[in-house]
């Protein structure tokens, strides 16, 4: 079992798959999900368009995850999660995030991948707080790892004050 937080562009890694923290749509927006779009090509919108929609304007719902290649990017693959939007904790916030982790891992295991990188789900616009956020996160992921076995998990944060929530976090773990 592998978790290493880093500092970085995740549209720069050089793993099997970026996850993005997109919206229920997955036809792009600001944030990762923007950056992501623009490093990877307008093959990407089009792929997510492919993407059957659940209902209508929804082709991943909260807590849920979808696989597309990863066209320009360094990355094989793009793994889509819709991570939900805070509203004060009480609304299911918690498990819904785990579920992004949880389902997520659970197609990089169908996918066979060795490395993965993930953002600060929902700590962007959605407005989860970071501190609250991480410990979920890993618990998801620690979760998932027991059976997905040999995987490189990146937590890849955008700023080094992120990372350091992060890293706090993943050392409270054990
Ligand atoms: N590499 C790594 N992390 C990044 C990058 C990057 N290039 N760019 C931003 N982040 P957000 P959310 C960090 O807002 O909260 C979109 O419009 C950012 O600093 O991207 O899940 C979607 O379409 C933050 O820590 O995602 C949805 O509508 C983290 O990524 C909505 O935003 C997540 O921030 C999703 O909101």
């Amino acid at each position: 079992m592998s978790i290493q937080i880093i500092t970085a562009d995740i549209t720069g890694l050089r793993v099997d798959a970026i996850v993005n923290a997109a919206n229920s749509t997955l036809l792009g927006g600001g944030g990762v999900d923007g950056a992501i779009h623009r490093a990877a090509g307008p093959r990407l919108l089009e792929a997510c368009r492919a993407i059957a929609e659940v209902r209508p304007g929804v082709r991943c719902p909260t807590g849920e995850a979808r696989i597309t290649p990863g066209f320009d990017l360094e990355a094989c693959y793009v793994i889509h999660t819709v991570g939900p939007v805070w509203h004060g904790g009480h609304h299911g916030e918690p498990s819904q995030l785990a579920s992004c982790y949880r389902e997520t891992m659970r197609l990089a295991r169908e996918h066979e991948l060795a490395s993965i990188a993930f953002p600060a789900i929902s700590c962007g616009v959605y407005g989860y707080p970071p501190e609250q956020a991480a410990p979920v996160a890993l618990a998801s992921l620690r979760e998932s790892l027991v059976t997905t076995g040999n995987v490189r998990v990146l937590l890849c944060c955008f700023s080094d004050a992120m990372a350091a929530v992060y890293q706090a976090a993943l050392s409270a773990a054990g």
